[in-house]
């Protein structure tokens, strides 16, 4: 599905985007599956197993964040995540077995998308082998202005940073700066509706507020390699099995070695990525007064 070009790209740098993935008319129905949901929200008060809610959400003026597990929620969701053309991409990443870890749907409404400070997605769910990779599948054209996701090129191949707060436990943020990185060498996966990022699970990842009046809707599917074993172990292993989209189940794990660190002592605010960030101490990303 790939070309060698893309395939390398992706080894070098750590994240590719890949165009007209998904179609025009799937993607309109995601939109309007979307649309219901954030619709629905209104009768909603606290984040549920559905929904992730901004700050200042409300039944007049509702604000979703996240679709959690949306391959659940609805059929176009899963359906999507089975289509020939993403599996085929998926093999060419991870090899000839995939099973899928998770999936969400991070939204971004117009001037008040919360950002997602600066991580790794192997600090969450470290495996024994990072043949991990998270695909966006952008909903909505997509740029720096409405909430691109930015890469720093090349982190794959680096340290598992300390994504752990002030008071010891796991926060899901990083501390870009006592990195030693730069904003200046991050780069935003941009692309058209329909295009898909693939980015790996060892990269440095974040992205800002939406400042723009348009919204961005970005559905995450994170895929492992079929042989990639969740170092948190595996609580229900049906489950785990029924996640295979492609390729045979093995009890082999295979073992490489690299970095990990393991998210423990737990995130004092569990639930979703945005609420693990509240309890660390640093914001590299900016709010403004609109998204309070
Ligand atoms: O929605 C985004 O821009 C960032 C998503 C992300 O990195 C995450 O949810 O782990």
């Amino acid at each position: 599905m790939l070309s060698k070009k893309q395939i390398d790209e992706y080894k070098e740098v750590g994240a590719i985007v890949v165009e007209s993935v998904l179609d025009e008319a799937v993607r309109a129905q995601m939109k309007k599956v979307l649309a219901d949901l954030v619709e629905r929200s209104r009768a909603v008060r606290t984040h549920d197993k559905v929904y992730d809610l901004e700050p200042g959400h409300s039944s007049e003026e509702p604000r979703v964040r996240r679709i959690k597990t949306p391959h659940l929620v609805n059929p176009v969701f899963a359906d999507f995540l089975r289509s020939p053309k993403l599996i085929g991409i998926l093999r060419d990443l991870l090899g000839d077995g995939v099973r899928l870890h998770g999936s969400k749907l991070n939204l971004k409404a117009p001037h008040f998308g919360s950002p997602v400070e600066w991580h790794q997605d192997w600090a969450f769910y470290p495996h024994t082998n990072d043949d991990l990779l998270a695909v966006g599948v952008m909903l909505d054209d997509t740029t720096v202005e409405n909430g691109a996701l930015y890469i720093l090129p090349g982190t794959h191949k680096g340290p598992t940073y300390d994504h752990h707060g002030d008071d010891g436990r796991f926060c899901g943020a990083m501390d870009f700066e006592a990195a030693g990185l730069r904003f200046a060498d991050a780069v935003p996966c941009v692309g058209s509706a329909g295009s898909c990022s693939f980015h790996h699970v060892r990269v440095v990842h974040g992205s800002a507020q939406n400042t723009s009046d348009r919204s961005r809707g970005l559905l995450l599917y994170e895929a492992s390699a079929a042989d990639a074993f969740p170092l948190m172990g595996i609580p229900d292993y049906d489950e785990f099995k029924g996640r295979l989209l492609c390729g045979k189940e093995s009890i082999v794990p295979r073992m490489v070695d690299c970095p990990v660190r393991m998210p423990l002592p737990p995130a004092l605010n569990p639930g979703s990525i945005y609420e693990n960030q509240t309890a660390s101490a640093k914001r590299f990303f900016e709010v403004s007064k609109v998204a309070k």
